[in-house]
């Protein structure tokens, strides 16, 4: 069983400003646009203006005001509001700062955005949930002391409930979602709440009957499927609580590969085993000098009318060593030259080898972290 942490910061960008200027505190805040025309003619001379609302303090979402309104718009609608430029650089700087707070707490962690991270916290609390809420209460203490900032956080046995959930009660809230108790939260809440429906999905969904995540667990699947494609399936699946999807580091999105497109098309087998064979050697340098181990070999091979085509393997286990690398890339490379006729026929124009599903290796212990 997994705990997963869902860190969601509160009205990002204008807490950021009103940190900076204590005397914004409680007013209206609306951060949109660029710096006066002179400065921004300096530092981005090719950029248009984008005039629009990035987003805004609680105050002044209570006149209607939110991400993305035109800043215009947002003027008539509260005139007293305190408009503010964009900080991007500051709110990076932040950003990164509240991200490695966040890490000490976290066996893995993922940044989404700027302003939200997913943690699995699985072996910091306890099997039960008893102490989950304390935790989070804990990290939010910690950002608050040393940040001055609030965040909304969600805590649930998966990363889509756990993001639902810190969006439950904001700002400054906390929700916990424990094992058994998803589809009874998830029921009753809109199906725009689920992340990835926006307002073309809602609206087909809406013409199923379908308003609430409630509805979508008792609907035909096969229905889902055919308006939805395999979103359909995952629709179903979140909507009863399942999501198998991992927190996963930066470095485990990576993938390293290399790549060589030949002077002239081939299909002679030892030229292309031999390009294989030093792609495999590039590769595991890379692999090496980064401290990676793998778990997926993948082959690419594009053919002289362009057709492109990729193969992959995923080992059982992690491994690090060239022998395996170049076995696996020549066995799928194998399956090219021996496979159907009409691919058989035709000669390779370029060919590629990758390795994915990284892991590291921790130096000191000598294992897969
Ligand atoms: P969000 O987390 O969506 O919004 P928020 O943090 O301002 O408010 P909430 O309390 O509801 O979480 O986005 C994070 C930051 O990303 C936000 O502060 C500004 C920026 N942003 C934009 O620039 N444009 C947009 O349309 C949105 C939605 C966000
Ligand atoms: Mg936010």
């Amino acid at each position: 069983m997994k705990v997963i942490l869902h860190v969601d910061m509160d009205s990002f960008f204008s807490a950021v400003e009103v940190r900076e200027n204590p005397e914004l505190r409680g007013l209206p805040v609306i951060v949109g646009g660029k710096k006066a025309k002179e400065e921004k003619a300096a530092e981005e001379p090719d950029k248009k203006i984008r005039d629009v609302v990035s987003t805004c303090s609680y105050e002044a979402r209570e006149y209607g005001i939110h991400s993305a309104m035109a800043l215009s718009r947002a003027y008539e609608l509260c005139p007293d509001a305190k408009f503010l430029p964009v900080n991007m650089p500051l709110y990076k700087r932040v950003s990164g700062e509240i991200m490695v707070i966040l890490r000490k707490y976290a066996d893995k962690i993922e940044q989404v955005s700027i302003d939200e991270a997913f943690l699995d916290i699985s072996t910091r609390v306890r099997r039960d949930w008893t102490d989950a809420r304390e935790y989070a209460q804990m990290i939010k203490k910690v950002i608050l002391a040393k940040e001055g900032l609030t965040c909304s956080i969600g805590i649930a046995p998966n990363k889509t409930i756990a993001k639902i959930a810190s969006d439950f009660v904001k700002p400054d809230g906390l929700t916990v979602v424990k094992q058994g108790k998803a589809s009874e939260f998830l029921a009753p809440l809109p199906v725009k709440k689920i992340p990835g429906v926006g307002p073309k999905t809602e609206a087909m969904l809406k013409e199923m009957g379908i308003e609430q995540i409630g509805q979508l667990t008792s609907c035909d699947v096969q229905e889902l499927v055919a308006k939805f494609g395999k979103y359909g399936t995952r629709l179903h699946l979140i909507a009863n609580g399942i999501d198998e999807s991992e927190v996963e580091e930066e470095w485990q999105r990576k993938s390293l590969s290399r790549e060589r497109t030949f002077a002239e098309d081939t299909k002679d087998a030892s030229v292309l085993n031999n390009c294989v064979d030093r792609l495999a050697e590039e590769v595991y340098n890379a692999i090496e000098e980064g401290g990676f181990v793998f778990k997926t070999v993948a082959i690419k091979v594009k053919f002289e009318d362009f057709a492109l085509h990729t193969r992959a393997k995923t080992l059982k286990s992690f491994h690090s060593d060239l022998n395996t690398l170049s076995k696996t890339a020549k066995e799928l490379m194998m399956e090219f030259s021996e496979g159907k006729g009409k691919e058989k026929e035709k000669k390779i124009r370029l060919l590629g080898v990758r390795v994915s599903n990284l892991g590291m290796v921790d130096e000191k212990q000598r294992r897969i972290v």
